[in-house]
């Protein structure tokens, strides 16, 4: 089934910056803020600015210039926040719920990136 993107979805509403938020990237693909609820020392939310609902839509539907601007943009925020465990960071979880099953609140794409402690075992 086709997607439906909602503009009025809370994260629209920062995109526009209607709503505030606690900024750690932003380029022309990508913005990236800490989550109200933090559930690690760093929990940062990384979205594009392309109207996509989940990462599957993103990459079906997006431009590659969307696509690739918005997987570098995860990259730069990993390297801003020091977590990378290929340049002496202790590493990260990256999660991204998709739909019902997923559980996905917000429905604008949005990679959680947690780190700053160990996020235990999810999936052995
Ligand atoms: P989701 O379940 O993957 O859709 O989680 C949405 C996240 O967005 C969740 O961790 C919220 O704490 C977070 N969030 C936020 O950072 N700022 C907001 O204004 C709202 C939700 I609403």
């Amino acid at each position: 089934m086709p997607y439906t993107y909602d503009d009025q979805n809370i994260f629209a509403k920062i995109l526009r910056g209607e709503i505030p938020n606690d900024t750690v990237y932003e380029d022309d693909h990508a913005l990236a803020f800490r989550d109200i609820q933090p559930k690690a020392p760093h929990h940062v939310l990384v979205i594009p600015k392309g109207p996509y609902v989940t990462f599957d839509h993103l990459a079906s539907e997006g431009s590659d210039a969307e696509i690739v601007g918005f997987t570098r943009a995860v990259g730069k925020v990993c390297a801003l926040l020091g977590i990378e465990p290929g340049n002496a960071g202790d590493g990260y979880r990256m999660i991204s719920n998709a739909g019902e099953h997923g559980v996905q609140e917000v429905p604008h794409l949005h990679i959680h990136i947690l780190a700053g402690r160990s996020i235990g075992r999810m999936v052995s």
